[in-house]
């Protein structure tokens, strides 16, 4: 028998019971979405503030994106890359000169879409850069998050990613995020083929690194032949007040990763993108996916991509994240330590208060209908959809300040 849910208990139960104990969701059993609102089934309103880690920038069930995935759904789902199809083609063709790339490579999640940075760029190195055969090595950053494979966690710092998952791959180098003598000293090493980084790093806090580091970075990696590459998975899209995150220092990575809003949320789609000299680096056979460039997700990711530009999303996010931050900053509250972030990627550091942190925060939130949660214990990520209005943003900000002061 399929159930029918009536209630958030009802709901939280079943997935307690038959889900595997992978999350800890807050509770809030959500039933439908439009724009920067969400109801649960109870009917209770939210404000959005996680937009699903920047994946709904359009905002919920944006009618266009919605359109074009019904009408494609119900014409053509999947080919497989056995035989062309008549969506691909024209999605390479839109992202590619939306990025400014020769070609584009579609996969379905952010980690999938890092996998295959991670193997172009090795690739490039024994056919193009003359690295002897295995012994490629990538540099990665402390602090990463660039999601949840062997191989990716293999490059992790954070134990709850990568503890118990072992043997790893090999071939990483680590060193902190934001230090350019670290990536200078680990560029020394010959073997060196790339340096994958996150412009402002999401799961570690929306930690922003200082003005000119990515600039740095990119300049040092061309000097040594070094293949930079920007996880913008989370960053780009227009969340952060600029196309994609690296805008804001004018780099151009070699190879850009692309995923979550691609689709404004509504199904998983990925890319990978590049030029010519390093993408065809990757021979037919050599990678791919059932379900990558399948066309429902070809028309929706150009109705996505569409929408940020039709509705100024990039310049909105960076008019409302200005007023975000400055409302916050100016708020007087012990519990807030600091207030950070680009565009609409912002997070709270939450000091302590007799005991309550920011998870009670969050709770509180949701009780007065605002959805976000905590990273590492005292941080509060704030990322609502680009297409919220800054009244709304200002109704939102409200209770915000009053679930803080609640515990004043
Ligand atoms: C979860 C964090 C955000 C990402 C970057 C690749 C991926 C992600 C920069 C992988 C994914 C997610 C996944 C989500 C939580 C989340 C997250 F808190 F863990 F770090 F957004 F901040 N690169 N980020 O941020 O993309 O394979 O998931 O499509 O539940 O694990 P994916």
């Amino acid at each position: 028998m399929i159930e029918k849910i009536t209630s958030s208990s009802q709901a939280i139960s079943l997935e307690n019971k038959y889900g595997a104990h992978n999350y800890h969701p807050l509770e809030a059993v959500l039933q439908r979405a439009e724009g920067p609102f969400m109801w649960d089934v109870e009917g209770k309103r939210y404000f959005d503030f996680l937009s699903a880690y920047s994946a709904v920038n359009q905002g919920h069930c944006h009618p266009k994106i919605v359109g074009a995935m019904i009408e494609q759904a119900q014409k053509l789902t999947l080919t497989s890359r056995a035989f062309y199809n008549d969506c691909l083609g024209v999605f390479e063709k839109y992202v590619a000169e939306y990025f400014g790339y020769d070609k584009v490579l579609p996969m379905n999640s952010g980690a999938e879409a890092d996998e295959t940075a991670l193997k172009l760029c090795r690739k490039w190195a024994y056919m193009k850069k003359g690295l002897p055969e295995n012994q490629a090595k990538i540099i990665v950053c402390d602090g990463n998050f660039h999601g949840r494979t062997i191989t990716i966690i293999s490059m992790s710092t954070d134990p709850e990613s990568y503890g118990g998952f072992g043997p790893f791959t090999p071939g990483f180098i680590k060193i902190p995020y934001n230090d350019i003598p670290a990536l200078e000293k680990a560029l020394e090493d010959t073997n060196v083929a790339g340096f994958i980084v996150e412009p402002i790093q999401g799961e570690a806090g929306v930690f922003v690194p200082d003005d000119g580091y990515l600039r740095q970075a990119a300049s040092l990696c061309k000097a040594k032949n070094v293949l930079f590459i920007a996880d913008e998975v989370q960053t780009g899209i227009g969340r952060t007040g600029k196309l994609l995150a690296c805008d804001h220092e004018e780099v151009r990575p070699d190879i850009l990763v692309l995923g979550k809003a691609l689709s404004g949320g509504t199904m998983p789609v990925s890319a990978v993108l590049a030029n010519d000299d390093i993408m065809l680096c990757i021979k037919p056979g050599e990678h791919g996916s059932t379900f990558g460039g399948n066309p429902v997700a070809c028309r929706v990711a150009i109705a996505a991509l569409e929408v940020i530009k039709e509705e100024n999303l990039t310049e909105k996010a960076e008019y409302l994240g200005n007023i975000f931050r400055e409302e916050m900053r100016s708020f007087q509250s012990e519990m807030i330590e600091r207030v950070r972030g680009k565009g609409l990627l912002n997070a709270i550091i939450i000091r302590p208060k007799n005991g309550k942190e920011a998870w009670d925060v969050c709770v509180k939130m949701k009780e007065l209908g605002v959805l976000a949660k905590p990273t590492h214990q005292h941080i509060i990520r704030f990322a609502p959809p680009l297409v919220i209005s800054e009244s709304q943003l200002r109704e939102a900000i409200a209770l915000i300040k009053e679930a803080i002061r609640s515990f004043e």
